[in-house]
């Protein structure tokens, strides 16, 4: 039982019930608590930029589902269109118009993407675009970088962050040596480490994937150069730039990270907030490409839930949404006060932190900083992190459970939000 001013009876009883019943209690290791202490909270509902759990505590959301919430939860626009979407079904099975509706969305949105593909979460995009990139290529290498996470298939779990990070696996037992030898792994931000990687490699490297800005090691911004730099060593060694979007895609800007970057990658992989809410993950890139996943060429991959019509509903409805003039200004505006106020207090009450945002994603690091990659992220001091995280629960803010994730803020947010949020961090801080 953890010393804790909130009631939180039910919570404990079912999480307790839970824990029998699912590994951990949980469908996803990172909302266990495990690095933040204490034991999670059971939600009974969201609406908006708030969660109300089962004991009827209310919090202020920052995490919105990990990112799809993003024009806060349970949009009575999103609830409306589900409902009519409803009246006709689940699931097909088989072709809809939904989907050429978002497919269109994405294309128009993403310049880089001429085609698409649905699946139904991040990992099995990350899974499906590693498998076009070797079979355009030829080639078997690709490389990732420390700390950053592309779900959970074999070949990425090497040195990735998210869960694995917060639970600090030296990777994961049951993958064998040989789904992950052909996996190479730099710091991020280190452009000379890729270049040496190319020329222990030469011709043998298909690609390299990345969080654009990374949200799986805690927030850390990309370099000025770096994205340019991974452009260029990629085309001069014949090799892939595959842009990782699933958190950053509509969130950073409408067309992503590589519109507010302006850097143009070959593959892009989606998720989160193209469903709304539902199962969506998403490949996509150069129709040259594209063209060779099946059954219009024979790289394979499939899913029997794949552009169901519900999940295409929910993610037009969302990116409509977020296709508003001003969306991503006030976003960006209303993030900015609220980070800015908590670097602020941090030195007002005297913490080493550091941090900042890009639109509607931010991110705090308990340690001086500068945090350019994933070793710079690990000095920082989890433990104050989760006993920041905690004290910020008993005020009501509910903060992602882990100092290697990100932060989320949505159109729902308000101003006194906000406020609210910066009054219980230096209450928190004061005592931490
Ligand atoms: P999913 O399979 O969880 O839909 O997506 C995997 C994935 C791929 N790429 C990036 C950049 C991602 O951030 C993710 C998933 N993000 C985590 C949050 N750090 C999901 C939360 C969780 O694992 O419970």
């Amino acid at each position: 039982m953890v010393n804790t001013t909130i009631k939180t009876t039910k919570s404990q009883e079912i999480f307790a019930a839970a824990q029998n019943l699912m590994p951990g209690g949980v469908s996803s290791p990172v909302r266990a608590f495990k690095s933040v202490g204490g034991q999670p909270i059971v939600f009974d509902r969201v609406n908006g930029a708030y969660i109300w759990d089962v004991d009827d505590n209310k919090y202020i959301d920052y995490v919105g589902s990990w990112g799809p919430a993003i024009c806060g939860h349970a949009h009575p626009e999103v609830i409306t269109a589900l409902h009519t979407a409803l009246e006709k079904g689940t699931s097909f099975g088989a072709p809809c118009v939904l989907e050429n509706v978002l497919a269109e969305m994405v294309i128009d949105a993403v310049k880089s993407i001429e085609m698409v593909r649905f699946v139904n979460s991040g990992t099995e995009a990350c899974m499906a675009v590693l498998r076009l990139m070797r079979a355009f290529t030829k080639r078997d290498k690709i490389i990732k970088f420390e700390g950053c996470y592309h779900g959970h298939a074999d070949m990425f779990l090497v040195k990735a962050g998210s869960g694995v990070a917060t639970l600090g696996l030296p990777d994961s037992p049951g993958v064998p040596k040989a789904a992950t030898s052909d996996t190479l792994t730099a710091p991020y931000n280190d452009l000379e480490a890729v270049k040496a990687l190319f020329e222990e490699n030469p011709n043998q490297i298909a690609g390299v994937i990345l969080e654009p800005v990374v949200g799986n090691a805690g927030f850390i911004t990309p370099d000025a150069g770096f994205l340019e730099g991974l452009r260029e060593l990629t085309h001069e060694h014949g090799a892939l730039l595959v842009f990782d979007e699933v958190m950053t895609g509509f969130r950073i800007a409408y067309g992503g990270a590589q519109e507010k970057f302006g850097i143009t990658p070959d593959l892009t992989t989606l998720g989160k907030i193209i469903g709304g809410g539902l199962p969506v993950g998403a490949y996509g890139g150069r129709r040259d490409i594209m063209s060779m996943v099946a059954p219009a060429g024979p790289v394979y991959q499939a899913g029997t839930l794949s552009g169901n019509p519900l999940a295409m509903t929910a993610g037009i409805k969302t990116l409509e949404l977020l296709q508003k003039p001003g969306t991503y200004d006030s976003l960006e505006q209303m993030t900015q006060k609220l980070t800015n106020g908590l670097l602020k207090i941090a030195q007002e009450t005297g913490h080493a932190v550091c941090g900042g945002n890009i639109s509607a994603m931010f991110g705090l690091f308990f340690t001086a900083g500068p945090v350019h990659n994933y070793e710079d992220a690990k000095k920082a001091d989890t433990a104050k992190f989760g006993r920041f995280h905690r004290g910020m629960l008993e005020h009501g803010i509910y903060l992602a459970p882990s100092q290697f994730e990100a932060g989320f803020t949505s159109l729902a947010h308000t101003d006194g939000d906000i406020e609210q949020t910066l009054a219980a961090a230096r209450d928190v801080m004061s005592s931490l």
